[in-house]
């Protein structure tokens, strides 16, 4: 069993790719959940439905979110009445979030939701919350004011400056159930290329997942997000600089290092590999732009290449 730890777009990308090298029900992905947010009284919970949509040939390909040619008719009447329009909800994905908010008022938690939609849509592999606990992603502004997630991505399109970051709910979230004994059996565990602070940051910050990483860690492979200094998409680069870190792909091994033994870079960033080995990490050089499903598939089966599995 493959155990891959995932943010949204990226992450969901190498998923395509890896389940053209192993069958789905062999794949458990443990999925990001401190993007989620409430708008309009629904729980949106954008990583898992990115993931969702896009194993299940759903998802909107150019923006890698959202649903292929949903219409937008309720966010057209919404705004002629004057609501919130600027995170774009689509008629289709309306319905993902409306089933999981009577759902989870009904008593159900976020991993069961997410099954059954996942098994609604024919996912086939295991997508687990990394909690059923809100855990949501806070950003302290240059200006002092602290926003969510959404808002610092979307609404503000992350081109404010960030001091701080923090995971609000963390410390009290439990791991949802079976991502722990996910990562304790796995026979290796992918760290997607993710957005290693607001995306890998919540997942190893729930209690007992980075401990159980560790343990394992000459089992743990990670595909650094960032290529020749910046990330192919979203904010990587620029909040790691911003928070003091090296925005690239040896910033990337240094903040991994405890949970990860091997560390995949882009060639694009080969004269780095002897700077990735000085943190204790192997260096594995390989193409890791996924510019096609071919490309994800064959960077798929280098990151598995890359870990001795035994059996
Ligand atoms: N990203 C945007 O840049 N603009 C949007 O309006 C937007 C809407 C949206 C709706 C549902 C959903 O699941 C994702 C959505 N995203 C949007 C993407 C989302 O902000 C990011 O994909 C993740 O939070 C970061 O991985």
């Amino acid at each position: 069993m493959i155990c891959v730890l995932c943010g949204g777009v990226g992450a969901a990308r190498f998923l395509a790719g890896l389940v053209q090298v192993v069958a789905p029900p062999k794949v458990v992905a443990v999925v990001n959940t401190g993007d989620d947010t409430e708008l309009h009284g629904l729980a949106i919970s954008p990583d898992i439905d990115t993931i969702t949509y896009t194993l299940s040939s759903l998802v909107n390909e150019e923006a890698g979110w959202g649903v292929r040619g949903d219409s937008f008719r309720a966010m057209e009447a919404l705004e002629r009445i004057g609501g919130p329009v600027w995170f774009r909800l689509g008629d289709v994905d309306l319905a993902t979030h409306l089933f999981r908010t009577g759902r989870m008022r009904d008593g159900a938690t976020l991993s069961e939701v997410t099954s059954e939609i996942g098994a609604a849509l024919g996912v086939g592999m295991r997508l687990l919350p990394m909690s059923d606990e809100p855990v949501r992603t806070r950003l302290r502004l240059r200006s002092g004011e602290e926003v969510g997630f959404q808002d610092y991505f979307v609404r503000l399109g992350h081109s404010v400056e960030v001091t701080a970051v923090r995971f609000d709910g963390v410390e009290s979230a439990r791991p949802a159930p079976g991502v722990l004994e996910a990562i304790v059996e796995a026979d290796a565990i992918v760290i997607a290329p993710s957005n290693p602070v607001v995306s890998i940051g919540p997942i190893l910050g729930v209690p007992g997942v980075a401990d159980v990483l560790s343990k394992r860690r000459e089992r743990v492979v990670a595909v650094s997000p960032i290529v020749a200094g910046s990330t192919l998409k979203g904010p990587a680069d620029r909040l790691m600089r911003e928070l003091g870190e090296e925005p690239t792909a040896t910033g990337v091994g240094r903040r991994l290092a405890p949970v990860c033994g091997t560390l995949v870079i882009d060639s694009a960033d080969a004269a780095l590999a002897g700077e990735v080995e000085s943190l204790g990490l192997s260096c594995v050089v390989r193409d890791t732009v996924m510019a096609t499903p071919e490309r994800a598939r064959l960077l798929a089966r280098a990151v598995l290449d890359a870990v001795p599995i035994a059996g």
